[in-house]
């Protein structure tokens, strides 16, 4: 059995652009992706994505709206990752480098997809049309998609 392990992605974007992290340590170090890391025991998600946002940016938002719900499984590695994706399209202070992440603005025509996560090019027009989605990746290494589903949902 493949046990799951609760993680939040946030996305803050801006008319015309995107706000993404370099991630300068870790998981997934290396690539350009959202804000946001495990979910602590006695928050809710919610509580653990605005709490990794402001952890690794610096930023508060008012309104995060649920967009996606994505499950990885890692070859040869016993535990699921459960990704909670949001959306924010306001945001409160200055995007502020932390020792995780730095962050900087991208136009969405511009988005360094091949410095990214490889689902990331599938799901992020999704996200940018502000639709909802639920997925399930394969991933042999960090880098190799064997398989995948993705499929738009009207409700999360
Ligand atoms: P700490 O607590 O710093 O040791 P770390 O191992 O660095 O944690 P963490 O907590 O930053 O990892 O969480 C990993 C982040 O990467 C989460 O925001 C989820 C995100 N993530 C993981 N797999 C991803 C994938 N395939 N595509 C993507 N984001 C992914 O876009």
């Amino acid at each position: 059995m493949l046990s799951p392990k609760l993680l939040t992605l946030v996305l803050v974007v801006r008319p015309g652009r995107v706000l993404l992290g370099m991630k300068k340590r870790g998981f997934g170090a290396g690539k350009w992706n959202g804000f946001g890391g495990k979910v602590q025991p006695g928050e809710s998600i919610e509580e653990g994505a605005r709490r990794e946002l402001l952890e690794e940016s610096g930023l508060t938002v008012d309104a995060l709206e649920k967009v996606g719900n994505i499950k990885f499984e890692f070859v040869g590695e016993t535990q699921l990752l459960d990704v909670h994706i949001f959306r924010a399209d306001a945001y409160n202070g200055e995007p502020t480098e932390s020792e995780e992440m730095r962050p900087q603005w991208f136009e969405c025509h511009q988005i360094p997809f091949s410095e990214m996560w490889a689902d990331d090019v599938l799901w992020f027009p999704l996200m940018l049309q502000k639709k909802k989605f639920v997925g399930y990746f394969k991933f042999q290494g960090d880098d190799v998609i064997l398989s995948h589903k993705l499929e738009e949902v009207e409700k999360l």
